[in-house]
């Protein structure tokens, strides 16, 4: 319930007669400078603002008359947050996400306190996420504005816009933490738990304040509240922290660290001692793989994650030497990078071409540092996996590829003679993933491998569940029909599935 009067506090129409004499801006000490208030003057009128401005300068609130770039919240009355969104893009301002839009039951709970308050959820003016991300032209039709409704979010990722503008930061980075122990320590329950419920707040186009913003949300058990209550009130969560000093969970995550070391061997590793990476590199007796070698050998370069301008050097290089072997093959680049990631722990690729047969070649020798080539097992594929983490039967190649970099500097130590002994390492060695499929899957494929992960168990989940069909990166089938449905495009897919088509930077879950 909204205790705020505000028509007591505030009349609607305001008598000619000034309540209080006119004050200037300068008159008024600003003693709450971290926010900076803008009222919009639409549907209230220049009578009314002006009097609500002089009230909250009074207060020691700084207001501005313009819609500086120095404000965070704009308050406005009888608009809704289209209306809002649609003045602001009159004013050539895009980007709404900079602002707190908030309406006037806000700025009347602020004057009650004589101080600024926390905004409520019913304090704020909600948009659905794809417009708070991704602001709308003035082509986009005012139907798809409307208010966030707790309720209506749907408990699968792939009927959420989820984009990279998480608002929820503080508490997905501690379920990630959480998740990752829970994964170490096998407990898949709690892990799935927090995995989804991150994933709903990713999604959410508002920061969670108080307990009473969780209401109607999927995924929200107990234990993700009291996580959740823990952070809003202490800032940081004792069960996190606590994860983070434990020695198996510091032992795993340097362990899995390295390229080619999974769960099973970090368990191995862990039982027979082994507590840093040193140590497991002394023991001269423990047999490594080929892959684990590699992840040794290039550890520092994997472990500095790539980034974008990486991805496309690289996009470069693979789309060219594929190019080479099969001239009219289609190169896209999938994963994190497709999505809109700036940053990534490799760099995935999808290959097709209408005439497929020469695929191996890809490997082209001297590029590749590292390769570990599993062939297809197309062959074997019958109906879609029931797994939801299966993995495919395309032909795949976990590789590092050798980055030359940029031409490094050496003016500075060309007359030493010391440097002319010192190599410069002028390449970076660099994780890429490298999927190969056949021309009428690549779709499916493609859908598969542009994750996310959270995005991808969903979409299966999904098509399982609410459809009766089964969908993998091969295809996609439908129980009721008994027939596999084709698809050339990824709108195809959503479609068979009746779901509205999400872009891939909307798939970020
Ligand atoms: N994928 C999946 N299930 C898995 C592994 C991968 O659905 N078990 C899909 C989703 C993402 C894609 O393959 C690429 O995987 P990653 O490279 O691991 O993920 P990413 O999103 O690209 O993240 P990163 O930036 O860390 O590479
Ligand atoms: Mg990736």
């Amino acid at each position: 319930m909204d205790k705020i009067r505000t028509p007591s506090l505030f009349p609607q129409r305001k008598k000619q007669k000034r309540l209080h004499p006119p004050i200037s801006l300068s008159s008024c000490e600003v003693k709450f400078s971290e926010l900076v208030i803008f009222i919009m003057e639409r549907k209230m009128g220049v009578t009314r603002r002006t009097f609500l401005m002089e009230l909250a300068r009074r207060k020691g609130f700084r207001v501005e008359n313009e819609l500086s770039d120095s404000v965070t919240h704009i308050v406005a009355e009888n608009n809704s947050c289209a209306e809002v969104l649609e003045w602001l893009r009159g004013h050539k301002i895009r980007d709404s996400s900079r602002f707190e839009l908030l309406d006037i039951s806000w700025f009347t709970a602020c004057m009650e306190a004589g101080k600024p308050v926390d905004s409520e959820k019913k304090h704020r003016l909600m948009v659905s996420q794809i417009l708070q991300s991704y602001p709308a032209t003035s082509d986009t039709p005012e139907s798809e504005t409307s208010s966030f409704v707790a309720g209506t979010v749907s408990q699968y990722a792939c009927q959420r816009r989820t984009t990279l503008n998480n608002c929820n930061k503080k508490f997905t980075d501690v379920f990630e933490i959480l998740v990752e122990n829970y994964e170490f320590r096998e407990n898949a329950v709690s892990c799935l738990a927090f995995m989804r419920a991150a994933s709903v707040l990713k999604f959410l186009p508002f920061t969670i304040v108080r307990m009473d913003d969780l209401e109607g949300l999927p995924c929200m058990g107990s234990e993700i509240r009291n996580v959740i209550e823990e952070i809003i009130e202490e800032g940081e969560s004792s069960q996190a922290n606590d994860v983070l000093t434990d020695e198996r969970y510091q032992s795993f995550k340097l362990f899995i660290s390295v390229f080619g070391v999974g769960l099973k061997t970090s368990e191995k590793w862990y039982r027979m001692g082994f507590r840093t990476l040193e140590e497991v590199k002394a023991d001269k007796t423990l047999k490594l793989s080929r892959m684990q070698k590699a992840g040794f050998l290039y550890y520092e370069d994997l472990l500095s994650r790539v980034s974008e301008a990486e991805a496309d050097a690289v996009s470069l290089i693979v789309k060219d030497a594929v190019r080479t072997f099969l001239p009219d093959a289609l190169v896209t680049i999938t994963g994190g990078f497709r999505r809109g990631k700036k940053i990534g722990h490799d760099v995935d690729f999808l290959i097709t071409s209408p005439e497929l047969g020469q695929e191996e070649e890809v490997l082209h020798k001297g590029l590749l540092l590292y390769y570990d080539l599993i062939e297809s097992t197309l062959e074997q594929a019958k109906l879609p996996s029931r797994k939801v983490d299966a993995f495919d039967h395309f032909q795949k190649c976990f590789a590092i590829l050798k980055l030359h970099l940029q031409r490094v500097d050496t003016s500075s130590c060309d007359t030493s003679k010391e440097s002319d002994k010192t190599e410069v390492k002028d390449w970076k060695a660099i994780r890429v993933d490298l999927v190969v499929s056949p021309f009428e899957q690549y779709a499916y494929a493609l859908l598969g491998w542009t994750g996310s992960r959270q995005f991808e168990r969903d979409l299966r989940r999904y098509a399982t569940h609410e459809r009766k069909m089964m969908l993998d990166n091969h295809a996609l089938y439908d129980k009721t029909k008994k027939i596999f449905l084709k698809a050339k495009s990824e709108e195809e897919i959503f479609a068979h599935l009746g779901l509205d088509y999400l872009e891939p930077w909307e798939r970020n879950a």
